[in-house]
């Protein structure tokens, strides 16, 4: 039961790890819970904690006005909302299977084009985050049906609001998710290189976390130099970024483990 105490019916569709940590959540939420999973075995615990299993994708999405999906790809969403087209109208479909923009606002479209309320979501969480205090789900599309099930979506984490564009979710997403692993990109180059001079990639773990949570706290001050250039002066110049990449690039080249990170990063220098 949500804090407003209503109890929703709500369906999930897919039901891998992601898929099942969302079902749970609902269930500790008080929701009633329909699942549908193309693998039945998958929705055996679901079941244990209360849920109702659908016989078929398009059962389960006739069961609740809040449809959740969370499967492999475009494709696999696509392939089970197409034919349940008629079934969902009036209803309102949150699909938190990673996809790209494009991918989100054609699936708006078609969902418009359906009378269909679609919200869609990027989930910044590992199943395990799921209902903890550091998960959260950004969404875009239908605004007023966000705002109605707003407190039902806030019991997977925060519930952030990306914009009415129906790709503006997925677009921080994949964002989010590039600077990650540009990150662990820099850590794997980083590893190799210490291990040349005698030191190890678990050291440098532990000196390279602390160090880079500090700098995320520039993101601010570089946020600026791309929402409003004109008025940006930036602390750090370019010459002076340009030349500390080259400055790395060299030391990686002297020590056997030059890779393209570095001439990649270059070419991102504002102004060069
Ligand atoms: N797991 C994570 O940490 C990330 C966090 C960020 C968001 N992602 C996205 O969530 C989607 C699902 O991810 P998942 O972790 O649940 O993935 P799996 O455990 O591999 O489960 C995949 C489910 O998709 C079903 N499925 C695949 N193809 C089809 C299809 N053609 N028709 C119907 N269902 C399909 C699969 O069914 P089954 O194999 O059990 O029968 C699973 O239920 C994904 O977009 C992530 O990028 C998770």
């Amino acid at each position: 039961m949500t804090n407003s105490g209503t109890t929703q019916r709500v369906s999930v569709i897919g039901l891998g790890a992601m898929g099942a940590a969302l079902a749970q959540a609902l269930l500790r939420g008080g929701h009633r819970v329909t699942v549908w999973n193309r693998t039945p075995a998958k929705a055996e615990a679901l079941v244990g904690d209360g849920a109702v299993l659908a016989a078929t994708a398009a059962d389960a999405m006739a069961a609740s006005d809040l449809v959740i999906l969370c499967v492999l790809d475009d494709a696999a969403v696509r392939e089970h909302l197409e034919p349940a087209a008629e079934r969902l109208r009036g209803r309102t479909v949150v699909n938190l299977t990673t996809t790209t923009p494009e991918q989100a606002r054609s699936l708006g479209a078609w969902a418009g084009g359906n009378g269909i309320d679609l919200i869609d979501g990027g989930i910044m969480a590992v199943p395990a985050m799921i209902g903890g205090p550091r998960a959260f789900v950004l969404y875009s599309g239908a605004t007023a049906a966000f705002e109605r099930y707003r407190e039902v979506l806030g019991l997977f984490g925060r519930a952030e609001w990306a914009g009415a564009d129906f790709g503006a979710a997925a677009m921080y997403d994949l964002a989010i998710l590039g600077g990650m692993y540009s990150m662990f990109a820099g850590f794997q180059q980083g590893g190799r290189m210490v291990r040349t001079t005698g030191g190890t990639a678990t050291h440098l773990a532990t000196l390279m976390a602390p160090f880079l949570q500090a700098m995320a706290g520039l993101f601010g001050q570089y946020a600026l130099g791309i929402d409003d250039p004109a008025s940006y002066v930036p602390e750090q110049s370019a010459d002076f970024t340009v030349g500390a990449l080259r400055t790395i690039a060299t030391a990686a080249d002297e020590s056997g483990t030059a890779s393209e990170l570095f001439e990649v990063l270059l070419k991102t220098v504002p102004g060069i």
